[in-house]
């Protein structure tokens, strides 16, 4: 997926999230969303998300040679998180170590890929890129708080 198009699709899904009125349940039933307003299977705007983000992104990228071109650099906060990893072409990942090596995202091709939601409790993580050879020069930590 390009980066443009995760762009658009994070676009929509946070004006589908504006579209909310507050003091309204924040989960509409389908028979309470007029007709109008219902996509084509039934299902309301916001309703059937895209693989897009959940919680705060967290960019990395990866170049052609064993290194991360984009890590993050601020600590970020606790709670709902999605790694996303953009590549040009070598295969690299993502790995959590404090979260029993859990792959947060991976890419086997060039492009913007995402990875599953993750709940990301506070605390200092070692993350790495677990390839044969690359977690020696792809190695780093971030902070959540
Ligand atoms: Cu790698």
């Amino acid at each position: 997926m390009s980066r443009t198009t995760t762009l658009l699709l994070t676009g929509v899904a946070l004006l589908a999230l504006a579209g909310c009125t507050p003091g309204e349940p924040a989960v509409a039933p389908n028979d309470q969303v007029a007709a109008e307003d219902r996509t084509e299977e039934g299902v309301p705007p916001g309703g059937e998300q895209p693989a897009a983000a959940v919680g705060t992104l967290i960019p990395f990228a990866a170049s052609q040679q064993i290194e991360y071109t984009q890590v993050p650099t601020e600590p970020v906060p606790a709670g709902p998180a999605t790694f996303s990893l953009t590549c040009e072409g070598l295969e690299h990942n993502v790995v959590l170590e404090e979260l029993n090596d859990l792959l947060a995202v991976e890419c086997d091709e060039a492009g913007e890929f995402t990875g599953e939601p993750i709940d990301l409790p506070a605390g200092t993580y070692t993350y790495y890129c677990s390839i044969p050879g690359h977690r020696s020069n792809m190695q780093g930590t971030m902070t959540v708080q």
